[in-house]
């Protein structure tokens, strides 16, 4: 599907297009510390950093809370190493994500009481919350390890946040004690233009706080692809001119898209709809992930230009 080339960075579930904006590597190191590897890739334009718990799956709640909390503060301290990079962009990869553990009906909960944490750390020291938060991914795992990545680049990305969505961090305690805490998008210059990239999230059928369309496929994709449109009139604004000359499709800025579905067997559906809908996309990535929340089927994260 994609013909990305991804060579010098382990994937370690990175989408394709990471490698390609970040451009070719200048370094990567790994070092294992206990229980943990952690590692740097210095790019172009820009690094990736890698924490990898290793057996999360079997922590109890408050100990993966911790090793949450330790994974961020350790990519801070590699990026406070590298001054003039700002993290725009995180993925967050639970297993056993909707797995209950202790008192919690799930995993994810344990998870996001961690980031919670560290993200007030960062804060703390940054300032308003809402002026820098990186977008993010957080979904499952079948391996037994907590991986989180970071995408760091010389700029200040530009949250941009869902108007048919609530804020991740302003979530009720509907979704666990601790809100996730992560921005719809993030707006990046481009390497090398005056282009903007917009880094989408991770997007789905959520509207306000709520899932939509429990078990309906067709219609949470059709309520993914609402919020991917409005996500991106609010993150790309149109040059002034003359509307009828303008692009109509507020999904035609899309370059990449990575899909995560639930069920292997809807695969084939999701890749038609999204065929006839994302008709200027260079490239889908499909995999089959479990999500963090139960009732959720499909969920869509990727970049556009405008
Ligand atoms: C939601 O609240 C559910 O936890 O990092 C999208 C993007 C989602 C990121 C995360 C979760 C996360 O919209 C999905």
């Amino acid at each position: 599907m994609s013909t990305a080339q991804y060579s010098p960075i382990a994937r370690d579930g990175l989408p394709f297009w990471v490698a390609g904006f970040v451009g070719p590597t200048i370094e990567a190191r790994t070092c294992r510390e206990d229980g943990r590897d952690v590692s740097v890739t210095d790019a172009e334009y820009g690094a990736l950093a890698t924490v990898r718990v290793h057996d999360a799956r079997a922590m109890r709640a408050t100990d993966l809370t911790a090793a949450t909390t330790s994974a961020y503060r350790t990519i801070r301290r590699l990026l406070d190493d590298r001054p003039a990079l700002r993290v725009a962009r995180m993925w967050n990869f639970v297993p056993g994500i909707i797995e209950p553990v202790d008192g919690l009906p799930h995993r994810y909960m344990a998870f996001n009481a961690g980031r919670f944490a560290a993200i007030e750390e960062w804060t703390a020291t940054d300032g308003d919350v809402a002026g820098w938060m990186p977008t993010a991914s957080g979904v499952g795992d079948d391996g037994p390890d907590l991986v989180v990545h970071a995408l760091a680049g010389p700029y200040t990305p530009v949250p941009v946040e869902n108007p048919r969505q609530i804020p991740s961090y302003r979530y009720s305690r509907r979704y666990g004690p601790h809100p996730p805490c992560f921005s719809r998008a993030v707006r990046v210059p481009a390497h090398g233009t005056t282009g903007a990239l917009l880094l989408l999230g991770g997007t789905a059928s959520v509207v306000g706080e709520e899932t939509r369309h429990p078990g309906d496929l067709t219609a949470q994709l059709d309520e993914t692809l609402a919020n991917l449109s409005a996500l991106i009139t609010a993150g790309l604004p149109r040059a002034p001119g003359p509307v009828a000359l303008q692009e109509t499709d507020p999904l035609s800025p899309i370059r990449s898209a990575v899909v995560y579905h639930v069920r292997e067997r809807d695969r084939d559906t999701i890749e038609r709809r999204l065929r006839a809908r994302l008709t200027t996309v260079d490239s889908i990535e499909f995999a089959r992930r479990s999500l963090c929340r139960d009732d959720l089927l499909v969920e869509i994260e990727g970049t556009a230009t405008a």
